[in-house]
């Protein structure tokens, strides 16, 4: 399986801690591609027409995106005890929680593209004093409700563990730890997780 990658791409990190998770890491071929929507990678977009990372192309079948749908598909590879429950109430916070941490990727990566690709004369303070309060809410929804998945190692809490990385490895002026210590408590011991070891950005 062919894996699009970029090493500092949180999506990304979500996929290869799911294959480390689940005893598949080995079985990823990584295709490293910079793409950016102004800057987009011709051979993400033969698979994507999205031209996002991750995309994954499988051995056979359709190429796959975005990072829930590769996780789910990973997760659906191998017998070991799976990270997506498969119904019920642990199911859905699973996915609230996944869906929860790809919000603050989203809004951080739109910050992001906002102060590093958009011309400084064209930047808008609005747009990302928004997106910085959609990060500072969705951070608070993750704090209170820890104690409902803080013993779990789901696609769910590590999507909330890798998006609080990323936002120490771009913002760490944003210093969410002294306004959520639990929370901080519970980020540094799943970080100590080998698959999250593992996948640790750079770039
Ligand atoms: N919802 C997508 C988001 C993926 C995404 O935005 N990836 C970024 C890299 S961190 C990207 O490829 N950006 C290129 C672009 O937006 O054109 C997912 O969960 O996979």
């Amino acid at each position: 399986m062919k894996l699009y990658f970029s090493p500092a791409s949180p999506y990304v990190r979500k996929v290869t801690v799911v294959a480390h998770e689940t005893g598949q890491f080995a079985g990823l071929e990584l295709v490293t591609e910079r793409s950016s929507p102004v800057n987009p990678n011709p051979e993400v977009a033969v698979a994507n027409p999205l031209v996002k990372v991750p995309t994954l192309v499988p051995d056979a079948g359709p190429a796959l995106f975005d990072s829930p749908v590769i996780c789910e598909y990973l997760d659906s590879l191998h017998d070991g005890a799976k990270l997506f429950p498969a119904a019920g109430s642990a199911r859905w916070l699973a996915l609230r929680n996944q869906a929860l941490a790809d919000g603050i990727l989203d809004a951080a990566i739109l910050y992001r593209y906002e102060i590093t690709l958009r011309p400084e004369a064209l930047r808008w303070s609005d747009w990302l004093d928004g997106q910085m309060a959609k990060v500072n809410a969705a951070i608070a929804l993750a704090a209170r409700d820890l104690d409902a998945y803080r013993a779990a190692v789901d696609i769910g809490s590590l999507s909330i563990a890798v998006a609080l990385s990323y936002l120490d490895y771009r913002f760490p002026d944003l210093d969410w730890q002294a306004t959520h210590p639990d929370l901080a408590a519970w980020h540094a011991a799943f970080a100590r997780r080998p698959s999250m070891k593992a996948t640790e950005p750079s770039g």
